[in-house]
């Protein structure tokens, strides 16, 4: 009985130490083991129990108990190594997709970072909404669509645009208004645009964006193409009118559109829960028979997801799907905000989980990818936003002459008479 009791104690210590840490995986491993093998003694008397009742049980027969308790000696072992060293993988994409995300998501953050200083010098001005923090949604959507695929945004564009294929170049001299900009220098931070790219813009008017967004569907829909539309709005722009009129008409009309809210949790500084009793924004979807899924939007895995699955369907000619992504914004609504509605520490929180820093870590740990490599990617991305600044100093201010240029004019408009 001293060796029983010495074998007791020996589990107990695991039981307190390795075990607290592994025991849930170890235990699936049992399940998994006494399930496979048809062991009814183990898969009736394991499943449920605590390491110290696995002991208990062990030690409550006699012989019986000790070709258990052999078995157990020769088994654990073998399973709690491989606990120490199986990588429980959730790689689910290719390395040169991971590879793509790091890159575009570390490209978007240092554009807009650098953005954020050059406002701080003056360098920019007007309104200016950074999208940091909110990477992961341009990143999964983009692995998820096909280049031709329409997006249109609100002012919360800079990130979109990049992503779409619009220079960093091209961004950085609209948001200084220079000639060169995507918009000519006409429009600035919230009104990027790229007709080549298939970017919509840049929209200042909440909501507006959800019917012109359906407008781009049934646009591809009329010309026969297969193209889907990928229309964003924030959570605020969820409570607009627009969105209902909207999703009663694109279901009607079974339109090729992906209605995504980035829900960041906060309309300037009005949160969610402030603004209706539907917290759950993808609910709004029901009314009108909607598709409706909530997404982490904080991972680049789960947005491509997501998008593929609504993509397909509507490529199928199924219509319309609402998704609502649950992101974060590191930063203020814009330029000048105290941010008094919500706590450092829910900031740290979200930053915690940064989704460059997980896939960064995706990388090095599941990919084998060297330091030296992702050194090289942050210095190629450092060198394009550097370019970007001097090509967007460097540029001309718009000629006097294209202050009336690329505006709408209804020549036989008969209210205004000079
Ligand atoms: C029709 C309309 N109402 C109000 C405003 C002022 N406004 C600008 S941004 C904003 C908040 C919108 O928040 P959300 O849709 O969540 O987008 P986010 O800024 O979080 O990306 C408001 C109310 C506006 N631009 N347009
Ligand atoms: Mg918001």
């Amino acid at each position: 009985m001293a060796n029983l009791s010495f074998l007791k104690a020996h589990f107990k210590r695991y039981t307190s130490t390795v075990f607290d840490l592994k025991f849930q995986t170890i235990q699936d491993q049992i399940n998994g083991f006494s399930n496979n093998t048809g062991n009814t003694w183990l898969s009736n008397r394991l499943p449920g129990k605590t390491m110290s009742e696995l002991v208990e049980i062990l030690m409550s027969d006699s012989i019986l108990s000790l070709c258990r308790i052999a078995f157990f000696i020769l088994y654990l072992p073998l399973k709690i190594k491989s606990v120490g060293t199986t990588k429980t993988s959730t790689v689910k994409f290719s390395k040169e997709t991971y590879l793509y995300w790091y890159e575009l998501m570390l490209l978007l953050r240092r554009f807009e970072e650098k953005a954020g200083q050059l406002y701080g010098m003056q360098k920019i001005r007007g309104f200016c909404h950074l999208y940091i923090g909110q990477e992961a949604l341009a990143a999964g959507c983009m692995t998820a669509t096909r280049p031709e695929d329409p997006f249109i945004t609100a002012y919360r564009d800079h990130g979109l645009a990049i992503a779409k294929g619009i220079s960093a170049k091209a961004c950085m001299a609209e948001l200084y208004g220079k000639a060169t900009g995507c918009s000519k220098g006409k429009g600035g931070s919230m009104h990027f645009f790229g007709l080549k790219e298939a970017f919509f813009g840049g929209h200042g008017i909440v909501g507006a964006q959800i019917g012109t967004g359906a407008g781009l569907a049934f646009a591809e829909k009329y010309k026969g193409t297969d193209n889907v539309s990928l229309t964003f709005f924030g959570d605020g722009a969820a409570r607009q009118g627009m969105l209902h009129e909207t999703f009663n008409m694109a279901m009607l009309w079974k339109l090729p559109v992906i209605f995504i809210c980035e829900n960041n949790n906060y309309a300037m500084g009005t949160s969610v829960a402030r603004t209706s009793n539907v917290v759950d924004i993808y609910k709004l979807a029901d009314a009108y028979d909607m598709p409706g899924d909530s997404v982490d939007g904080m991972s680049p895995e789960a947005v491509h997801e997501a998008v593929a699955r609504a993509v397909k369907r509507a490529r199928a000619g199924d219509g319309p799907t609402l998704l609502e992504m649950k992101t974060y914004r590191y930063k203020g609504h814009s330029m000048s905000d105290p941010q008094k509605y919500r706590t450092k520490e829910e900031v740290e929180e979200y930053k915690s989980k940064d989704p460059i820093e997980v896939t960064k870590a995706t990388l090095l740990n599941e990919f084998g990818v060297s330091e030296e490599e992702i050194d090289k990617i942050i210095e190629r991305v450092r060198l394009e936003v550097e370019e970007s600044v001097q090509f967007a100093e460097e540029s001309p201010w718009p000629d006097d002459n294209e202050l009336l240029k690329d505006v709408y004019v209804q020549e036989d408009y008969p209210f205004i008479v000079d």
